[in-house]
């Protein structure tokens, strides 16, 4: 080139620019420079203007090494673009990483919530009477849920406004019994066990209502076992759970698994059987269902009932922990709202 001037300034400019580019710590810092040297206002296109300036015949060849000087600089402006990408990825990837030793902020004490403070206490009754829980599917055989227990298919109790059904023969449980059927069928009488858990009835979810709620049961059979027996057990339960001064009061009613069969009322917990609002002025809760084992569901579950008899009952549960603590809504059991909770702490 016949203009040494413009030789030394394209190289400077040039290694002006890649360290420019290599001083570049951030992608946003490199695009600065990117604009600076080779923006529309910037370096490269400014040396370009300057060339105006210079004889005619020169300027072609002038132009050209500009132009190959601006395109050896942006090749370094493209490679410091993929080294700064790289790192800001890397960078990223690592303050990403979680520090799974790093301790974190309290959320406070969790607590008990009210079926589980039931089922706990009434477990530990019963397991003190000498009775074993046991435990079964959520989703059972239609079999287990209804045949065995008395309730052939044409029972309004399994109507399907009633009953969750999974396929033609499995449901999700209705009652706990299914699981005394199940042990019938695997042991021998002397049987003493309480079921408790989860069941579903497709029901409306009100005050009082859920599709999901919580049973407990009992079941007793062996020989010479009364209806006295029964009375006596439940009395001991329902002092305990509400205090030495309750009584108890049986009624006539129907279940399919058991005959004869009761309800039991407890004197309301709230006004000791003088009568309140809770009560309606009755002075009495119902509390529990019951009876004697129906002989035929003995023997549907393999156990000769002219020689053993037996006794069940059941309580919801959701029901003793809304008497427990005045919870006046069945929803606010199953909302899990945290305002609820912190009272059981
Ligand atoms: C077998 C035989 C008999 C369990 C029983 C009840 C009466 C009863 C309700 C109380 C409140 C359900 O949660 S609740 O709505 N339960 O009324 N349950 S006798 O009897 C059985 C169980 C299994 C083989």
């Amino acid at each position: 080139m016949s203009n040494p001037g413009i030789s030394e300034q394209i190289s400077s400019l040039v290694t002006e620019a890649r360290e420019a580019a290599s001083a570049s710590k951030s992608l946003a810092e490199l695009e600065g420079a990117r604009v600076r040297y080779f923006g529309k206002k910037g370096m490269f296109t400014g040396l370009l203007r300057s060339l105006g300036a210079m004889p005619q015949e020169e300027r072609p060849a002038a132009g050209q090494s500009v132009n190959q000087g601006r395109e050896d600089a942006e090749a370094f402006f493209a490679a410091a673009t993929e080294n700064l990408k790289k790192k800001e990825r890397e960078e990223k990837l690592f303050a990403e990483t979680i520090d799974v030793t790093e301790p974190r902020g309290n959320n406070g004490i969790g607590s008990l919530h009210p079926v589980t403070i039931a089922l706990r206490e009434l477990v530990d009754l019963f397991v003190g009477m000498g009775y074993e829980t046991v435990e079964g599917p959520e989703v059972e055989y239609d079999k287990y849920n209804f045949e065995l227990l008395n309730q052939p298919k044409n029972h309004p109790a399994r109507d399907a406004q009633d009953t969750f059904y999974i396929e033609e023969n499995i449901v999700l449980r209705s009652h706990t019994s299914p699981v005394q059927a199940r042990t019938m069928l695997a042991r021998r009488p002397p049987i003493r066990i309480i079921s408790a858990g989860r069941v579903y009835r497709a029901d409306e979810f009100d005050a009082t209502h859920s599709p999901v709620f919580h049973q407990l049961e009992g079941f007793y059979v062996d020989k010479n076992v009364t209806m006295s027996d029964l009375k006596g057990t439940l009395e001991v339960f329902a002092k305990r759970l509400f205090g030495e001064n309750t009584k108890t009061r049986f009624r006539p009613s129907f279940f399919p698994f058991t005959e004869p069969s009761a309800e039991v009322d407890l004197t309301c917990p709230t006004c000791g059987g003088k009568g309140c609002r809770l009560c309606k002025n009755t002075g009495w809760i119902e509390m529990l269902g019951s009876g004697m084992v129906n002989p035929k569901v003995l023997e549907l579950c393999g156990i000769d009932s002219s020689v053993y008899s037996g006794f069940a009952f059941g309580i919801g549960l959701d029901r003793v922990g809304m008497l427990r603590y005045a919870v006046p809504d069945m929803r606010w059991l199953f909302e899990g709202d945290v305002r609820m909770m912190r009272q059981f702490r």
